[in-house]
């Protein structure tokens, strides 16, 4: 069977901006079943293990201290091909030029460098998924 897990976050800019249940919504519209869901406010080590691949990189402080600033909806979620699919919902990482229909193309907003904020995070394949699951619900 292709039933995947993913681990998807509403960033700290969607939860500010009450859009939550809007992404919940197209997450459930599409067929996905939420397997865990829960607001919290995410330490600095937890992101910095999260975003570990662009340790180094220029937006990589930003980055962490943004996803730091204020409480994020972190879900797990299951489905045919969902990590390939929550990708596709969620559109490219650029908000400006993200395809209209998907979520940071509907929603976001151009990010302001180096501050990144595109609403939603989706792990990027099977290896992500269970890294990331692993990190944000150890018990799931
Ligand atoms: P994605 O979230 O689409 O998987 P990514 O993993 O390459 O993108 O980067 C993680 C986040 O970092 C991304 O959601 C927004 C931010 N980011 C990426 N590239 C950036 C850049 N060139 N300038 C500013 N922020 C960036
Ligand atoms: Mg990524």
């Amino acid at each position: 069977s292709s039933v995947q897990r993913t681990l998807v976050l509403v960033k700290p800019d969607g939860v500010a901006r009450g859009l939550t249940g809007e992404v919940l919504r197209r997450i459930e519209a599409k067929g996905y079943r939420l397997v865990a869901l829960e607001l919290r406010t995410a330490p600095a080590a937890l992101l910095e293990e999260h975003y570990a691949e662009h340790a180094g990189k220029p937006f990589y402080a930003p980055l962490v201290e943004f996803m730091g600033s204020g409480p994020l909806v972190a879900a797990v979620v299951e489905g045919d091909r969902v990590i390939e699919g929550f990708r596709s919902l969620a559109g490219t990482t650029d908000p400006t030029t993200a395809v209209p229909g998907t979520i940071r193309g509907d929603l976001g907003r151009d990010w302001g460098l180096p501050v990144a904020q595109n609403i939603v995070h989706g792990s990027d394949s099977p290896e992500s998924a269970a890294r990331e699951i692993g990190l944000w619900f150890p018990g799931v």
